[in-house]
């Protein structure tokens, strides 16, 4: 397995000479600076492989090898009028990508909204900090701050009285904080961010757009991407709609095995592959992980390992628990991917995703789930269980 690990550009608050100190020798990163819709120059992505190869030395050698993610633009995802050339300008990006030896990318086909948390700092009895999402705050967002169009017509009356019990406890504080988590937009985001009224017009894109439209979209940019990156050797790894499930009255395809394999029975192209983000897909109590990670073997040209712990009176409310405790079982996860690799003699590409902010991160500006400390736990929890089962099963 490759250990990977997520920077964020120059601005990143962990630098690579931090990055370096964890083990991990490949770095997954973005032009993050580069307007969605446009494409990536040459020279740009030149730039930003070398920034990240600049500290190697013969002992010690890190490469950009995975982007995350090349931003689809909205446009695409309607099939808007004019989305034709920011196609090109995604086929443009994964050429010039390919020709730097840079040959995975990740990317998703979430409407409007990347991943999305209630709560950055949500502590746990042990004093560390995580993220989490409420679903009772989530829906008060939606019902009583951004008053969406007949949002009440998505929840039941229970969850509209939970809902309203949550707003009603909020102080105005919390309310701005709560606005700015989930619509100005979380580290990494590859949609805009957006005011309350920007972000209900983006919304109103949506009203005719349901689950068979957006996904006949996404195979028709993928029907056009995918010649270009089977001939310069690109893997493509979708990455789930995180939370896996509608919000906002958005369809979400990218949720669940049946989705994947609607997604793959479509388009079969090798070159068509996923992120098995194993928190995102571990927060449906339905998504059994050991299983997809075994079922998904070629597909999975990417893995996201975190795990999650979800309410059990709400089992969409979740937070982001250690990478070896959570109801998902990592160890599962890691033994059939290490079991595809030698299968299919290859490796695959591995992060540590999210890492609790502690220690010394406590009190330093971090990206949210991107702190160093939390996250190198988590690459080194990782770590032991890849060098255990390896050694076991040889
Ligand atoms: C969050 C990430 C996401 C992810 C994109 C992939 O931590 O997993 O931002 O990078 O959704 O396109």
């Amino acid at each position: 397995m490759r250990e990977s690990w997520r920077w964020f550009g120059p601005n990143d608050p962990v630098s690579l000479d931090e990055i370096r100190q964890t083990g991990a020798t490949d770095i997954v990163s973005a032009l993050h600076h580069i307007p969605i819709g446009d494409a990536w120059p040459i020279e740009a992505i030149r730039e930003h492989k070398a920034l990240i190869e600049a500290g190697n030395n013969t002992d010690s050698q890190m490469h950009w090898t995975v982007v995350e993610s090349i931003p689809v633009h909205d446009d695409i995802k309607l099939a808007a009028p004019g989305h034709e050339q920011y196609i090109e300008n995604w086929i443009t990006t994964l050429n010039n990508l390919a020709a730097q030896g840079i040959k995975t990318i990740c990317y998703n086909f979430m409407p409007v909204i990347d991943w999305t948390r209630t709560d950055l700092k949500y502590k746990l009895p042990n004093g560390v900090y995580a993220l989490r999402f409420d679903q009772d705050r989530f829906a008060a967002f939606d019902l009583f701050i951004l008053e969406r169009e007949n949002a009440k017509d998505d929840y039941s009356a229970d969850e509209l009285k939970r809902a309203e019990t949550s707003f009603k406890s909020m102080t105005e504080d919390d309310i701005a904080q709560l606005t700015r988590t989930i619509i100005a937009g979380l580290p990494g985001k590859m949609t805009d961010a957006y005011t309350l009224d920007d972000f209900r017009k983006a919304l109103a894109r949506y009203a005719d757009v349901d689950h068979d439209v957006l996904r006949s979209n996404l195979f028709s940019f993928l029907g056009q991407v995918l010649p270009h990156a089977e001939s310069s050797g690109i893997e493509l790894a979708i990455h789930p709609d995180d939370p896996p499930w509608d919000m906002f009255g958005l369809p979400r395809i990218i949720c669940t095995p049946k989705d994947l394999d609607v997604l793959f029975g479509q388009l079969p192209s090798p070159a068509n592959g996923m992120t098995l983000c194993v928190g995102t897909y571990g927060s449906r109590p339905d998504n059994d992980l050991p299983q997809m990670a075994l079922d998904y073997g070629p597909r999975i040209h990417f893995a996201h390992l975190r795990g999650v712990s979800r309410d059990a009176d709400e089992p969409r409310s979740f937070y982001e628990a250690n990478h070896l405790q959570s109801d998902i079982d990592m160890v599962g996860v890691i033994r059939h991917l290490l079991g595809n690799e030698r299968a299919l003699k290859r490796e695959i590409f591995i992060r540590p995703d999210h890492g609790h902010q502690m220690m010394a991160d406590i009190n330093k500006t971090a990206n949210p789930g991107y702190s160093a400390i939390g996250r190198m736990k988590g690459l080194a929890e990782v770590r032991g269980v890849i060098k255990a089962i390896s050694a076991i099963d040889g």
